[in-house]
């Protein structure tokens, strides 16, 4: 059965995940935040029949009391004939914005057949994203001259019109002034990459590329929803810390500087992307209807069929 037959299911532990975190927007907590909206997609995955790992989550066993990397997940575990899937999870992108009350927080899920997903570490990841014109036209091999110069000429835009969205980090400092001393915009973001490449690989909105460096396991959810949409994602580690060097070293070996593809991040087109918004951004925001409901909204990629949904769901 592929993959794409559960994502019924899967939208299921994102919109607990997003409603369970709902309560704490604007309450100055993102680890209450964060924690409920683990234990509330925790507790539907144990519902689902399917024989689920977890090949990115909260972190390493010892670090995550749930959705640990490598953790089982499903009622079908080590049945015959269970589907064996991979689910990279971030139960709450931006924890900060639902502290805050700021935009793009959402509940995130890929699912791919198991191996299919990167078992990338969580580390950092250097990547870009831009629409499918673009494929074959950027790439991390250049710089960020020649990849807004090849923007400009495909899109045949002036590179003066080019917004680039770069996180607001001191890490950055570099890539933004290269950026600007170009003569392109850049949209600063505080958190949110996930969000920002989809707005990139959306030809109607008004990013047209991502650029810099967040986390792996965003990287690796961000390619799987880049590849339903046929947009070009890669994605470069960047370690840190001698720890996360040992881990990735372990989990790609000799391939630890390597550039990945977005689909060596994502080695399936059975695979599903699913993001279920908290706070409104690109995905609306959790609301309550009149009888104090929950309406959930959540943008779904099917990655074989290439096809993009919007859809609300009651809880
Ligand atoms: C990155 C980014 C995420 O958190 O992980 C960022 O990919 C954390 O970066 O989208 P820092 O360690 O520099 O704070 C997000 O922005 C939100 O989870």
């Amino acid at each position: 059965m592929p993959v794409r037959d559960l994502t019924a299911d899967f939208l299921r532990a994102t919109t607990s995940a997003a409603a369970a975190a709902y309560g704490w927007v604007g309450k100055g907590d993102g680890k209450a935040a964060d924690g409920a909206a683990v234990e509330a997609m925790r507790d539907v995955f144990d519902t689902i029949p399917f024989d689920g790992r977890v090949a990115i989550g909260e972190g390493e066993r010892d670090d995550a009391p749930m959705l640990w990397i490598g953790e089982p997940l499903g009622s079908s575990q080590g049945l015959e004939n269970a589907q064996m899937i991979d689910i990279a999870v971030d139960p709450l992108e931006c924890t900060n914005h639902v502290a805050n009350d700021l935009p793009n927080a959402m509940a995130v899920l890929a699912a791919a057949p198991r191996g299919a997903l990167l078992h990338a570490p969580d580390c950092y990841m250097d990547k870009i994203a831009g629409p499918s014109i673009l494929k074959g036209e950027i790439s991390l091999e250049g710089s960020a001259q020649y990849n807004i110069e090849a923007t400009s000429h495909v899109l045949d835009r002036p590179i003066s019109d080019l917004t680039v969205v770069v996180m607001d980090r001191p890490r950055h400092t570099d890539l933004i002034s290269r950026i600007e001393g170009i003569g392109a915009k850049v949209r600063l973001i505080g958190d949110g990459d996930i969000a920002a490449a989809l707005d990139a690989a959306d030809p109607d909105s008004n990013t047209d590329l991502l650029m810099g460096i967040g986390a792996a396991p965003e990287g690796v959810i961000t390619a799987t929803a880049l590849r339903g949409l046929d947009a070009p994602f890669e994605g470069r580690l960047v370690t840190t810390t001698k720890d996360h060097q040992e881990r990735a070293l372990k989990m790609v070996g000799d391939r630890i500087d390597d550039i990945w593809d977005r689909d060596e991040l994502c080695a399936s087109s059975d695979a599903v992307y699913i993001g279920s918004g908290v706070c409104p951004g690109r995905v609306p925001g959790v609301r309550k209807n009149q009888e104090g409901n929950m309406i959930v909204t959540s943008e779904i990629i099917d990655v074989k069929t290439s096809t993009r949904s919007i859809l609300e769901s009651t809880l």
